[in-house]
């Protein structure tokens, strides 16, 4: 299952390139009718990291679509992987079917973040027909006009503290493993997959303030480029909402939230929470009217 070589992250990177040829260890679900979304966004997958919620992700490739999907940054994460060389089957498949998707003729987008800023020298190029860019213009059903980019760009702790922003990371793995461990024991009990970072997050004050700072930021300088709003990831904090005249937008993350942003083909956004849409989908239609009525 997993790979766990020493390698140097360059040597990695021609291991992640030829992968594709061979088929995914989970073979992609033949779902009657995938729903269908004019966009979707996702990111912070954290590829090549034990936190990544790699099964959950290929649950939610196998039953949506859409005509452009976005891949708001920290795609993989060199960062971990550079410390340990950590490539189990279930990154693969994800790669796979991403690439699979372009092939059919979606347009995928790929604006690398922090983690996987070695793919921001490619900005411009197309490679298996993933648009890597720095940053995009998204233009809604209805006309809106929305930047789409990582948002560490925003980080001054990221940008001028590089080695305060590897020791939060540090600290946030060893969140990540108590998370997993967590969920183990929940799985094993018959419990829905429940992430104790968001929790724990809501209830710190830092933690709070650095998130709003962190969307009013994002919000104030898109309101200063003149667009409608804007698209980020970065903070793991799923969000749509609207700052001065400014909508903001946060497509959340696959360590802990499991979330995607979707645009309806009337240009409606959604946040999508995965792990209630699998709750539900094993409750079957009947219970989840009883749920909500209770
Ligand atoms: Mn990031």
């Amino acid at each position: 299952m997993a790979t766990i070589t020493r390698l140097p992250f360059d040597t990695s990177v021609a291991h992640i390139a030829d992968f594709t040829a061979s088929d995914p260890s989970i073979p992609e679900k033949t779902v009657t009718q995938r729903r269908q979304y004019r966009t979707i966004w996702i990111s912070d997958i954290h590829l090549g990291t034990r936190g990544c919620n790699a099964e959950m992700l290929i649950d939610f490739l196998d039953h949506v679509d859409s005509d452009t999907i976005y891949l708001v940054g920290d795609i993989i994460d060199g960062w971990q992987l550079k410390k340990k060389f950590y490539w189990p089957a279930a990154h693969n498949d994800i790669v796979w079917r991403i690439l699979k998707r372009a092939k059919r003729g979606a347009r995928v987008i790929y604006i690398p973040g922090n983690h996987d800023e070695i793919f921001r020298q490619f900005s411009g190029l197309s490679f298996g027909g993933v648009e890597i860019k720095r940053q995009a213009i998204h233009q809604t059903a209805d006309g809106r006009r929305l930047l789409v980019l990582h948002g560490d760009e925003f980080d001054a702790i990221t940008l001028s503290h590089r080695w305060l922003a590897h020791v939060g990371d540090a600290a946030y793995t060893a969140v990540m493993a108590l998370n997993r461990w967590c969920n183990k024991y929940r799985r094993w009990r018959g419990l829905p997959y429940w992430s104790l970072s968001k929790h724990a997050k809501q209830k710190v004050k830092n933690a709070v303030e650095f998130i709003s700072g962190f969307e009013e930021i994002v919000a104030k300088e898109a309101g200063a480029r003149g667009v409608d709003g804007v698209i980020a990831g970065h903070i793991h904090t799923a969000e749509m909402r609207t700052i001065e005249g400014v909508e903001y937008y946060n497509d959340g993350d696959w360590v802990e939230g499991c979330t995607a942003l979707v645009e309806h083909y009337d240009g409606r956004m959604e946040i999508l929470h995965w792990a209630d849409e699998i709750a539900a989908r094993d409750l079957g239609p009947e219970r989840v009217e009883e749920r909500e009525a209770a």
